[in-house]
């Protein structure tokens, strides 16, 4: 004898309802509503979280988007702490979101756009999920400074650590400046500008050393089955606070890596 309330199942149907609602939002530029608080879904959890990402990703792809890397959130302690979490969130890149270095974005893509500092990693050969003894760090050629954009889908930025899985964790947009050979990064100063707003932080608040963030995808990518391929860019996540992105200069500076930067046009 069933009691209680009776949960319906979340259904395939249900995902792909959610990913359209999310893809919506960013291809109109209008925030929408958590999902997680509206109580749309029964079950609406982390797992199914990112099974609404994959479904997300393949709308992106089915217009003509190819993933070219993946990005973590929720690196830093300040970020876990204001969320009340203590796991990273793992998003994906796709060509589309691509910014030049010392080229533009436009800022009519995004909704309410925010600017991150980060370090970026390179993958010169696939990672092997499934081989209990995969070392990700020697799966790495090169590294490099970025700048990462993130555009919350949700209404004034506001989610919960399910939500946010769901909208492919804010990814929106980023750049990286030139490559070079993988090497050391912790401990280092990094400069974030967006016009007159300036930010500084060290790479020790991404996990207390960036390379960490490696080891944090990994983890995350077994358990959620997100393939990490050659070719791939790894955003390591956010240095310091993120500063609203306006029509200004953007410049980041990794003390001993390099910079990177554009103009929000
Ligand atoms: C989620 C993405 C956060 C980071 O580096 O922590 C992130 C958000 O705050 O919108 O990318």
């Amino acid at each position: 004898e069933l009691k209680g309330p009776i949960m319906t199942p979340t259904t395939d149907r249900d995902v792909a309802e959610l990913a359209a609602r999310l893809d919506d939002a960013q291809v109109n530029r209008i925030e929408t509503p958590s999902i997680e608080n509206e109580g749309v879904v029964a079950g609406f959890d982390v797992d199914l979280a990112y099974r609404v990402q994959d479904a997300l990703i393949e709308l992106r792809k089915s217009r003509g988007e190819t993933v070219v890397g993946v990005k973590l959130g929720f690196t830093s302690k300040a970020k876990m702490a204001q969320m009340g979490v203590s796991d990273v969130i793992v998003g994906r890149l796709t060509d589309a979101m691509t910014i030049p270095d010392g080229g533009a974005a436009d800022l009519a893509r995004f909704i309410h756009p925010k600017a991150e500092p980060e370090v970026a990693y390179l993958l010169h050969r696939d990672v092997d999920l499934d081989d209990p003894h995969e070392d990700i760090v020697s799966a790495v050629s090169s590294i490099a400074p970025a700048i990462e954009v993130i555009d919350s889908r949700y209404l004034n930025f506001a989610f919960t650590y399910a939500d946010v899985v769901a909208d492919n964790t804010s990814a929106a947009g980023y750049a990286i400046g030139e490559w070079v050979p993988m090497r050391e990064a912790a401990d280092r100063t990094v400069t974030l500008r967006v016009g007159d707003e300036v930010v500084t932080g060290t790479t020790a608040a991404i996990l207390g050393d960036p390379v960490e963030a490696l080891h944090a995808l990994l983890d995350m990518c077994r358990r959620h089955r997100i393939a990490l391929r050659a070719g791939y860019v790894i955003l390591a996540g956010a240095a310091t606070a993120a500063l609203p992105l306006t029509a200004t200069q953007v410049a980041c500076d990794v003390d001993g890596l390099g910079a990177v930067g554009f103009i929000g046009a």
